[in-house]
This record gives C-alpha cells, structure tokens and sequence, in this order.
C-alpha cells in the first residue's frame, strides 16, 4: 500500500455512529454549506409579480455615457442600438419568450457570489428556456464546451462560493479567428444569448462578443445577444450609482478584514511584530480602503495617493520608519501596514520603468524566448532607457524575475506574485538602522489573496448576484444586447438596470500597444471613503484604536452591511442594504 495514499475503512477506526456523521460531511457539503443554501434571498420588487419571481422590460433612462471617438466608430451596432443610454427596468414582461438557449460563462479570476448569479439566472429564465454552462471560461467558449444546467446543479451550489460548477479562465477572445470559432460553435449548439460573468477585461470580451455577433450568426440572419455581470474583487468596475461596485468585493474584503482584524490583536498581544500585509486586489487600492476602514491599521498605504501626490520609495519607506521610530518612543513595538497588491506599478519612477518594460518584453519577445531568466535581464537592461535599466537593476533579484513574468493575455503584469511587502519591509528595517539603531523592528511578511475570492458569499453578495442573474436574464427575455446587468440604489430596494458595456470603453496601453479595455476604475482621493480614511488615519497611527470585525456573519445585526467604501462613496443614509420587501410564495 502507498504510504500517502493508501486508504482504510472508516469504520475501523471510528464507532458507528460517528462515522455515520462523518458520512453525511462526505457529500461535497459541509453542515455550514447546507444551512447557507437555505437561505432565503431578499429579491428586487421589480422581480416580483404576484408572489413570483418574473422576468421584466428595460426602456431606456435619461443617463447618457460618451465613449471617445475611435470606440464610437469600432461599436457601430451597439452604439446605434442603444445610443448609449443606460436601460432602466420597467414593468414585468408580458409575454416571456420561450424556447431560448442561454450560454453562461465564468471568466477571469473567481469571486464569491458568482453560482448565484448563474441561480438567478436559471430562475428567471424558467423552465420554458435552456440554460447551458460553459465549462473553463472562454476557452470553453472557443472549443464549444457545454452542458445544461439543471435545477438540481442550482439547488447544489446555491449562495456557495467559488466558480467550480463551470471553472474559469482568462482568455482574450478578440481575434478575428477566435469571433468566427464563436461564430461557429453559436450555430452548432443553437444558441441565442451568452452571459460572460466576469471583471473589466472579461466584460470588454463581452463588449467586442455583443458587436460582432451582433447580426448573421445563424442561418435566418439573426445574432446572439451577449449580456454582462459585473464582478471582481478587486471593486475596479464601478460607475458611480449606475453600479456601486462588482460582486465578490464585499465577500474578499470581509475575509480579509477578519484577518487583518485577528492580526492586528496578535500585534498587540504579543508586543513585538510588525506585521508589513499585502492585500489582493490589483491595480486599485479599493480592497486596502475598505479593510482599513474594517480595521483601523497602524499604516495603509494607498496606491492612488502614492502616484497622485507623487511619492516616491524613499518617501514611503522614510514615512512608515517614523512612525515606527514614534511608536517606538512611546514603547510601542509593533504594528501592522497594509500594502495594495498593485502598489509597485503606481511608485513614481516605477510605473513609466514597467511601461517601458511591458513595451520592451512585447518587442522583442522572439530574442527573449529563447533565454533564461538571467540572461532576459541581461538582454532587457540594455534595451531599456538608462534610468529604467538602473531601477530594475537596483531591485531585489526576487522583485526583478517576478517583473519579467509573462503578462496574462490581457496584457496585465502578475501583481499577486510580487512581493512588495518583503521589498518594503526589508527597506524601512535599513532606513530605521540607518536613523536609529536601538530601535527594536522584527517584521512579518504576509500575503492575503487567493484564501478570499472563494469565500462563503456574504448575504449582500449573495443576494447582489440573484438579483444581477435575475437582471442578466431578464435582459436577455426583452431581447436587449451588449449590456452589462447593474442594480442601483442599493439601501433604498435596489433597482435593476442595464449599462451599455461598449460605452464605457476607452484605449489603455496593454503590452505595449493601444487596446480597446474597459478603463478600471481606481480610489478617487477626493472620495468620501478615502477623505474618511485620510481624517483618520494618523488618530490610528499614534494609537491602538484597531478593530477585530470577527469572521462574516450570515444572520444577526452586521449581516445585512454592504461595504463601508460603498456605504459612504453613493452616501447612503445606512451602512445596510436593503433589497425591498418583495415577498415571494
Ligand atoms: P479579476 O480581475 O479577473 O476578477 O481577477 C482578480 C484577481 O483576483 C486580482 O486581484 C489578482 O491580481 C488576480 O486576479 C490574480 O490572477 P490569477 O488568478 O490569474 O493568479
């Protein structure tokens, strides 16, 4: 027998009725996931007819989006088609169509909330409609990847995190090639509507899908309508009330505050860490926000105020050292910084040297192929200005290898596997020696990322995305294309709308050429989240005034809380949500 994998009956080793219990664990559910998938949901009235959830119409609202030029020209369908005007919900539909074939998909990283969605969904479409799973995101797309999704595959995964009823993946579909293999696998499989679940980038696959199968997919000349949802913990797709912020945000940032709450009460327990944390999220800094506002830290750092003011890695890392040399002086020894995943690519100096590379790494990735991590840089410093080749050389070995990582296919530099903590931490114990040796500085490096985007949804997660499946579903019934499903007004029953998704593209610099992207939306430092933050943040600086938010709650009073960032930025008058009453039988 293998000693690691050998197997022996449980009965042997435990009393019978035990392992009875043990067995009722062993179905794929823990006794949490079966109470949670129990839960009952709070749905949007506007779903709710005669005691009933019900698909509805969309007309057009008053909110009008300007795309720049060049979009314009490069949507003509979907921007004749809407005039981009944001769809807002009317009334239920009085004849549901029948006989559809939806297509779903998960694309780009998981995020908790996302098997709602596909629940809310499946609901509103009803039983006259098909719906199909597209297994492993778009590349399942391509390769034609389906199966149907049943009423037991919801029932199994409902408010359950992770994206495992169909996997994920992060391929780019935008070559004329891989839109005709869409084409294609449309006309074989019938299918009249796709539903891309995912972040930024996905969505501008959704938005470049909606255009080309616009029309003259199938046979009768008709196209394939595509709708988004929006998630992303990151919280970087976002419009103001039209959408408050993507799924799964509320879900990771809550994990990550019970962490940052629990370490934050091992710092001032044991007295003598201090604990440099780097948060997951990207680009923006919308997940350090929302976790210092959840936990009150010593020092989070955020990356838009970094590029915004201008502040340099000496600065930083001169700025974290006083507040040690302070704390110290008060005989405190320990403390915990938060660090935005992203912080790297926003550092003055840091940001136009990773341009450079990522234009430098696309021309000429032929020369580079062939050698080994050691000899890229060689090869890269040359190729680089004198100042970016310096700043690269300057770094640590470890920072310089993961700078020369491949980028995914939309272009984007792997953040979560730089560690910008380790670099900063080492610094700021160099600078404090340099200032003041007698100072005690033991430092503790960590990384949260993965450990929350599959989280156990939270209710406003779980509840956000039934009602954004039932959005998504509902478009696709009033025979719309090319939107993105949003709710708005989230404290006051929240209302169903839909956001023409090529209005809200713009040209950004991906692997060093000019692309078509949904731009992410980052923290605005005249938000009232961040001038809340900036207001308080030296009080929690000079004291422990830290908070502990405990694990998420799923019943009792904080339950029902939306992020904080999201609370203050739409100014809501409650920090709960409220999905209205709608009472179904
Ligand atoms: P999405 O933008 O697709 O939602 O992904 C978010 C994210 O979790 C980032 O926060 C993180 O930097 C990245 O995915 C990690 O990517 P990967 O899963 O490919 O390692």
């Amino acid at each position: 027998m293998n000693k690691l994998t050998g197997s022996m009956n449980v009965e042997k080793v435990t009393n019978s009725v035990l392992a009875e219990s043990l067995k009722v664990m062993e179905t794929g559910h823990s006794p949490f996931e079966k109470a949670i998938r129990m839960m009952e949901l709070p749905v949007c009235d506007a779903f709710v007819k005669s005691g009933r959830l019900a698909p509805i119409k969309f007309a057009p609202g008053t909110k009008v989006l300007e795309p720049n030029r060049e979009i314009a020209d490069s949507f003509p369908n979907s921007i004749a088609a809407s005039e981009n005007r944001i769809l807002a919900a009317g009334d239920t539909l009085s004849r549901r169509a029948t006989g559809k074939k939806v297509a779903v998909m998960f694309s780009g990283g998981p995020a908790a909330g996302g098997h709602n969605v596909v629940t809310g969904l499946k609901q509103i479409l009803g039983p006259d409609n098909t719906l199909l799973g597209i297994k492993a995101g778009p590349k399942g797309l391509l390769k034609g990847n389906f199966f149907e999704i049943t009423d037991d595959h919801v029932c199994h995964v409902m408010n359950t995190g992770g994206f495992n009823l169909m996997g994920t993946d992060r391929t780019k579909i935008e070559k004329p090639e891989d839109i005709e293999k869409v084409k294609y696998v449309c006309r074989e499989h019938n299918i009249d509507a796709i539903v891309v679940i995912g972040g930024d980038d996905s969505n501008t696959n959704a938005a470049f899908l909606a255009e080309k199968l616009f029309s003259d997919v199938k046979e009768d000349g008709s196209g394939v309508q595509v709708i988004g949802v929006p998630k992303t913990i990151d919280g970087d797709l976002q419009l103001g009330d039209e959408l408050p912020i993507s799924f799964g945000f509320d879900t990771a940032t809550k994990i990550y505050s019970e962490q940052v709450g629990n370490i934050l009460r091992d710092s001032s327990s044991s007295l003598k860490y201090w604990h440099f944390i780097r948060l997951m999220g990207r680009s923006a800094s919308h997940v350090t926000l929302e976790v210092a506002l959840q936990t009150h830290p010593t020092i989070a750092l955020i990356s838009e105020e970094v590029r915004r003011r201008d502040i340099t890695l000496p600065e930083i890392v001169d700025s974290i050292a006083e507040t040690v040399i302070m704390r110290a002086k008060k005989g405190i020894n320990y403390g915990v910084v938060l660090v935005p995943e992203g912080l790297i690519e926003f550092i003055p100096g840091f940001t136009t040297m990773i341009d450079d590379l990522n234009d430098k790494m696309a021309q000429f990735k032929d020369e580079l192929i062939h050698k080994d991590i050691r000899g890229q840089l060689q090869f890269i410093y040359s190729k680089l200005t004198q100042t970016h080749g310096e700043l690269l050389e300057s770094l640590p070995e470890s920072i310089k290898f993961k700078l020369m990582a491949d980028r995914d296919e939309h272009g984007n530099l792997p953040v979560s596997k730089i560690e910008t903590e380790t670099m900063l931490s080492g610094a700021v114990k160099a600078r404090i020696c340099e200032l003041d040796a007698s100072i005690r500085f033991e430092t503790l490096n960590h990384f949260f990322g993965y450990e929350a985007r599959c989280g156990a949804s939270t209710v406003f997660d779980s509840a956000y995305t039934y009602n954004l499946g039932a959005t998504a579903g509902s478009l696709i019934l009033d025979g719309h294309t090319g939107y993105m499903a949003s709710l708005t007004d989230l404290d006051k029953g929240a209302r169903p709308l839909g956001i023409p998704i090529a209005s809200l593209l713009d040209i950004e610099i991906r692997k060093g050429k000019p692309a078509q992207v949904i731009e992410k939306a980052l923290v605005k430092l005249d938000s009232p989240a961040f001038v809340y933050f900036e207001f308080r943040r030296n009080l929690w600086a000079e004291n422990d005034l830290s908070n502990s938010p405990g694990p998420i709650q799923m019943w009792g009073p904080t339950s029902r809380q939306l992020p904080k960032t999201v609370a203050l930025n739409r100014e809501y008058n409650s920090l709960n949500f409220n999905f209205s009453a709608g009472q179904m039988d």
